[in-house]
Formats: structure tokens, sequence, C-alpha cells
């Protein structure tokens, strides 16, 4: 078969063209490499699931990611897609609209979008871990009617609001407000960074009460004084869309109150999810930048060979499928746990800092052993690696996670 570039140049075409993606998309040749059997673990539902949503990801996000974020737009006719594949609150009950799957499950589903596109994934966590696992951890049994069955298949979407323009890492100052109004709360402040806001119809806002303690708020689009005002210019997650949410004097029915937590316990609880999936997800990426540097490796000759049978080459290759091992492993026991209900924060967040270093690591790797053609959208590699920027900052930067490790194992504190 011919290569993208092969059939360019036959055509007399110029090598890259502004509107090539579109036209001519990659191919997408995807396998996932299993050095160690791995799938000898899995159930056949497991492997029945990765495979559809694998097959999804190749027919829907392959052909059309690299020209969305070219143009820093995310694709969001992708929703319905990802409703149907299960990734909007896969572990929420059925009788409440999710899938009802376990975390197994939840974590292949993730690691098969993010090996498309961290945003995509991006989209899907926030939706199902950070949207509805509050509504269903911590809501009433109305609000769960309410929102959940509209959430799971996207006609809702959700976005979640902790990280404020002075409160990143130490998300325990928030300066986000509100109080009590007789019939209704009136909510001050603003968040930033907030993936899907601007096309989000809810959002879970994390915000002070009167007396200083922390609570989970679902704000609409529509109330007056809610605006989200979309964050231009990234290098990184270009195909996801990121804004901020501003409460001006927000008017918030009481009934929107999740009334069964108080305090940071709350949002934390909910990136423990999320977290959960980065951790399966990341490994995705870095499966795709091996799986496509391995290929290139086999194809591209200089000085007479294959450069994959360099000595150097081979480092690299041989390093990352050790690393991609490794992250395996270490997220199928975190699976086996947390379906046990025994996974610790800290362990999940040890598994989330490994993932997203692994990839980050194999990604820059992999760029290289492209040469030149590694800096182009032709190949998925330096997308995955700018996406992997935002991965190793969001949901606790990678130096919190190792404080959290840290604190675990010594039971001192180095965060204050
Ligand atoms: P600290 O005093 O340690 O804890 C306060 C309370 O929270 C409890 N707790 C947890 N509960 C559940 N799960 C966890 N992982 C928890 N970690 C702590 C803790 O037991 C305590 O409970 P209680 O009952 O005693 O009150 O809190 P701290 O202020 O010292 O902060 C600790 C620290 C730094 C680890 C934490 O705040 C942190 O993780 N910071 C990182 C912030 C972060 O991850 N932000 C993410 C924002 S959301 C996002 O990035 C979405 S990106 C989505 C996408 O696009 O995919
Ligand atoms: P800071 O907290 O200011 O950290 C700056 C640097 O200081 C980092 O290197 C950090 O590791 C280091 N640092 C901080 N504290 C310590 C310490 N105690 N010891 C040692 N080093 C320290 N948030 C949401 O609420 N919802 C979202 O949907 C969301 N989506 C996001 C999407 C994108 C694309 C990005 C980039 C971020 C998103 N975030 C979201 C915000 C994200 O969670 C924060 O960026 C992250 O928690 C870090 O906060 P910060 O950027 O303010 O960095």
């Amino acid at each position: 078969m011919k290569s993208f570039l092969q059939s360019v140049k036959s055509k007399n075409q110029p090598i890259f063209d502004d509107q090539l993606y579109t036209k001519m998309p990659r191919k997408d040749t995807y396998e996932s490499p299993d050095y160690y059997l791995l799938d000898e673990l899995l159930s056949e539902e497991h492997k029945l699931i990765r495979q559809s949503v694998r097959d999804w990801v190749k027919k829907e996000v392959s052909p059309i990611i690299e020209d969305y974020a070219q143009r820093a737009e995310f694709p969001k006719h992708l929703l319905k897609g990802l409703a149907e594949i299960g990734a909007f609150g896969p572990t929420i009950p059925v009788k409440y609209g999710g899938a009802g799957l376990d975390y197994m499950s939840y974590g292949i589903i993730m690691q098969e979008i993010e090996r498309g596109d961290s945003g995509i994934r991006s989209t899907a966590s926030v939706q199902g871990s950070l949207v509805m696992y509050p509504i269903y951890a911590y809501g009433s049994e109305e609000q769960k009617h309410k929102y959940l069955p509209k959430l799971a298949t996207g006609e809702l979407m959700g976005c979640f609001g902790l990280t404020e323009p002075d409160q990143g890492s130490d998300p325990g100052g928030m300066t986000t407000n509100f109080k009590d109004a007789g019939d209704h709360y009136v909510l001050n402040g603003a968040k930033m960074w907030i993936s899907n806001s601007p096309f989000a119809d809810i959002a879970i806002v994390w915000a002070k009460d009167e007396s200083g303690k922390i609570r989970g708020l679902i704000v609409e689009r529509g109330m007056e004084g809610f605006t989200t005002p979309e964050t231009h210019n990234k290098w990184s997650l270009r195909a996801s869309a990121t804004g901020e949410l501003v409460f001006d004097n927000v008017k918030v029915p009481k009934e929107n109150l999740l009334p069964n937590v108080t305090g940071l316990k709350g949002p934390l609880g909910c990136l423990n999810q999320a977290r959960y999936g980065i951790a399966w997800g990341a490994l995705g990426a870095a499966m795709d930048c091996y799986d496509t540097a391995l290929k290139y490796s086999k194809e591209r000759k200089q000085f007479g060979k294959a450069i994959g049978a360099f000595q150097l080459q081979q480092k690299k290759l041989a390093e990352m499928i050790t690393e991609i091992t490794k992250g395996q492993l270490l997220v199928w026991r975190l699976g086996v746990l947390k379906n046990e209900n025994r996974a610790t924060p800290a362990q999940i967040s040890m598994s989330k800092r490994n993932s997203v270093e692994t990839a980050l690591n194999i990604a820059r790797e992999a760029r290289q052993m492209l040469g030149g053609m590694g800096i182009t959208g032709e190949y998925p590699i330096m997308r995955h690696m700018m996406n992997l920027e935002s991965v190793v900052t969001y949901e606790g930067t990678h130096d919190i996670h190792l404080l959290i490790t840290g604190l675990d194992i010594t039971g001192l504190e180095a965060f204050k």
C-alpha cells in the first residue's frame, strides 16, 4: 500500500498542503503491544469492549483528529458516538443510564480513546468521572434521575470547576463562594482551565459556603450571571475545548446543592475516578507512539538499511516496550484493586503519574525516531506529545503526585 507521502508525490502535489489532512487522512494501522501476554488476564467481555472502542476510534477519530487539532477545534459531532460506546459513565449503574461496567472495562475504554487523542479522552473523563460520578456519589435521588440519564447519552454535557486563577495545586484555598439568600443561593467567583466549559450545559462547581466549607453545586447554562469564556492559543489538547467559569451573583436554586458531601474530600473523591482513567489512558497514547515508531523504523532506510536495524534505535524501542509493559501491569493490578474497592487514592496517584511520565518520555523518543517526519501531522506522535504536556499537569501535577506518594510512605506532609 502506498504511504500518504508516496501518494502525494505520485500526483505531483506539494508534500505539505494545509488541506491534505481532511482529503487524505493517515490510514490507522494501530496494533496494541502485549509483550507479557496480559490479554490472558482480561475476560472475553473486556476484549470485546476493547475491540469495539478501537474500531470506533479507527473509524471516527483517527481520520479527523489531526485536522481538528491543527484548527484547534473540538469535534463536537463525536459526542453521540462517545455516548454509544459507553464512554460517558461506564461504571454508573444501568438504572441511572450508565453502562454498569466494571473498572477494568472503564480503564480499557479510556485507553482506547486516548490512543486516538488525549483531548477526546478528556471529554469522556470529565463527563463520566467528574460530572456523573459526583452526582451519583453525592447527589440526591432527584438529582440522579434528573441529570444522569441525559448525561449518559450526551444529551446534556457537563464540566467540573475546581481550579481557580489563584488556586491550582492547592484547591483548598479557593475563593469562589455562595451565600444563602432565602429560597436560593448567590454564587460568586471564577474557575479557570475548565475542560468542556465552552459547550457544557451544566457545571459541577466547588465553592465555599458562608462558614468556609467546600460544597458542590450544579450550575446550569442560562442562569443569569454565569458565563463560560473559551481559552484560546493552547499548544496542547487543541482538539479539546477549555475555558473559564465566571459567576457574577448567579442565583442557584437550593435543590442544586449536592447534599451528601462537605469538604475537599468531595472534589478529591472525583479526582480518584478520573486519575484512574488517565492511568490507563496515557498508556494508550504511549502505545500509539511506540507502534508508530516501530513500524516507521522498519520502513525508513538510511545508510542502506532500515533505521530499526541500528542499535541506537533498537535501544529506544526496547526501553519503550519495557516501560509500556511495566505500566500495563500496574494499571491491570490497579483495576483489580478498584473492582474490589481496595485501590487507595495514593495507589491511583502513583499509577497516574507513572503512566503519564512513561507516555511523555516515549512520545519524545518516538518523535526523534521519525526524524523530521516526527514533527508533522502525518503521524500522531507530536500531537500526543503536546497533549501529554497538559495531562502531566492536570488532575494533579507530576510533582504533586510525587508528594502524595511521599506522604503515603513517610507519613510526613511535604506540601506546605
Ligand atoms: P488534605 O488536607 O490532604 O485533604 C483534605 C481532605 O480531603 C481528603 N482527601 C481525599 N479524599 C478523597 N480522595 C483523595 N484523593 C483525597 N486526598 C485527600 C482528606 O482525607 C481530607 O479529608 P477530611 O475529611 O480530613 O477533611 O488536602 P490539602 O489541602 O493538603 O491538599 C492535598 C493535595 C495537594 C494532595 C490535593 O489538594 C491535590 O490533589 N491537589 C491537586 C489538585 C488537582 O488535582 N486538581 C485537579 C483539578 S480537576 C482537573 O484537573 C480536571 S482535568 C480533566 C480532564 O480534562 O481530563
Ligand atoms: P500551580 O499549582 O500553580 O503549580 C505550578 C508549579 O508549581 C507546578 O510545577 C507544580 O507542580 C508546582 N507546585 C505547586 N505546589 C507545589 C508544592 N507544594 N511542592 C512542590 N511543587 C509545587 N481544572 C479543573 O478544575 N477542571 C478541569 O476540567 C480542568 N481541565 C484542565 C485542562 C487543561 C488543558 C489544563 C492545562 C488544566 C486543567 N485543569 C482543570 C487545571 C489543572 O488541574 C491545574 O492546571 C493543575 O492542578 C495545576 O494547577 P496550576 O496550573 O495552577 O499550577
